[in-house]
C-alpha cells in the first residue's frame, strides 16, 4: 500500500472534486487553490517529480500535455491559464507524485515567488 496521498485520489481510498479521467491520467481540484480556478493533472502511474520521468514515461507525459487544453476548454479557461510543476525541493514540491498545476481564472503574475 503506498502512503502517497495523490496515489490515494487515483485510487479513491480519499475523496477530491475531479475534473477528468481516463484510464492513464486524473484531473482534480485543489484543495488549496491559488486562482479561482486551480486543478491539479497527474498520472494514475506514480511519478515522483519531474526528476523521475523516464524513456518509458514518453507517451505517459505527451498523453498529459496533449489533454490540457480539452481541461483548460472543460474549466472554461479561454483567456488562458497557467501550468506550472514543481520539481523537489529548490522547486517547492510537496507531494512526491509529479503533477502539474493549471491555474486560470485570473491573471498570473510573473516573474513567480
Ligand atoms: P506542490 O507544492 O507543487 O507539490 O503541490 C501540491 C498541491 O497539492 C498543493 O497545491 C496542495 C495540493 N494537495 C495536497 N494534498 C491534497 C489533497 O489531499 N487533495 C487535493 N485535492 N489537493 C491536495
Amino acid at each position: 500500500m503506498s502512503d502517497c496521498i495523490f496515489c490515494k485520489i487515483v485510487n479513491k481510498e480519499i475523496p477530491a472534486n475531479i475534473v477528468y479521467e481516463d484510464d492513464q491520467i486524473l484531473c482534480f481540484h485543489d484543495v488549496s487553490p491559488q486562482a479561482p480556478v486551480h486543478v491539479l493533472l497527474i498520472p494514475k502511474k506514480r511519478i515522483v517529480s519531474m526528476d523521475d520521468v523516464q524513456e518509458e514515461d514518453k507517451e505517459l507525459m505527451g498523453h498529459m500535455m496533449v489533454k490540457i487544453k480539452e481541461i483548460a476548454q472543460i474549466l472554461g479557461l479561454e483567456n488562458g491559464y497557467r501550468v506550472v510543476n514543481n520539481c523537489g525541493e529548490h522547486g517547492m514540491q510537496t507531494v512526491g507524485h509529479i503533477h502539474f498545476h493549471i491555474l486560470g481564472k485570473r491573471k498570473m503574475a510573473w516573474p513567480p515567488g
